[in-house]
């Protein structure tokens, strides 16, 4: 058998495709479809299409993208890496004075293991795994987030109430999953302390 050029695979694959279509619709054509039955079947078609057409519509206006289009990391040097070094894990101010949380997910615990954070203060989480795919969702709050090793998830959040958060990883990363969990104290905004480090800039890490 010759081997053939990839324009010659291509028109290949269009003519089966074409020839599928038509084979498809020839069919379609040959059965009997009641005139109520093809109605039904027409609405249930432009509802389909017009729910996809809203989802697409609202991802773009509201700027929505997987968080892998926003930032990668090199999971296996996050140790040396300059913003998830271990020192500089947990609550920090950038320059602006605003709360970043960066924090590591990895079988099985969430690093730092807790941290304490202001109620009613808009807070800035920075996540990344160390090791495979960990979720990330503290229940009463907007985070929700699957942390995607390669990748750093952010999300921007803030607690309305004092107390005590769980913190649960929500995608099944192995056997020790269902006790892959920490916790948040949340303390009255007038009470809390801002942390004595502070980073200026978070310098990016890609090679
Ligand atoms: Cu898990």
């Amino acid at each position: 058998m010759q081997n053939k050029s990839f324009s010659e695979q291509t028109q290949d694959l269009i003519g089966k495709w074409v020839d599928f279509i038509k084979d498809f619709r020839a069919q379609m054509t040959s059965i009997h479809v009641d005139r109520l039955e093809r109605k039904w079947i027409n609405i249930t078609l432009l509802t389909v299409c017009l729910l996809v057409a809203i989802i697409t519509i609202d991802a773009f206006w509201h700027g929505i993208n997987p968080p892998g289009k926003v930032e990668t990391i090199d999971s296996a040097k996050l140790h040396l890496s300059k913003e998830f070094a271990e020192s500089n894990l947990g609550v920090q101010l950038d320059g602006q004075g605003a709360i970043v949380i960066r924090m590591v997910a990895g079988r099985y615990s969430f690093f730092p293991k807790h941290i304490a954070v202001p109620a009613e203060t808009k807070l800035t989480f920075r996540w990344v795994s160390m090791d495979v795919l960990h979720g990330v969702h503290i229940p009463m709050t907007n985070m929700s987030t699957m942390i995607v090793p390669g990748y750093v998830a952010e999300i921007t959040t803030s607690f309305p109430k004092p107390g005590e958060y769980p913190v649960l990883c929500n995608e099944y990363c192995g056997l020790g999953h269902n006790h892959m969990w920490s916790n948040i104290s949340v303390i009255a905004k007038e009470d809390w302390k801002a942390p004595a480090k502070i980073i200026v800039n978070k310098e990016p890490d890609n090679g």
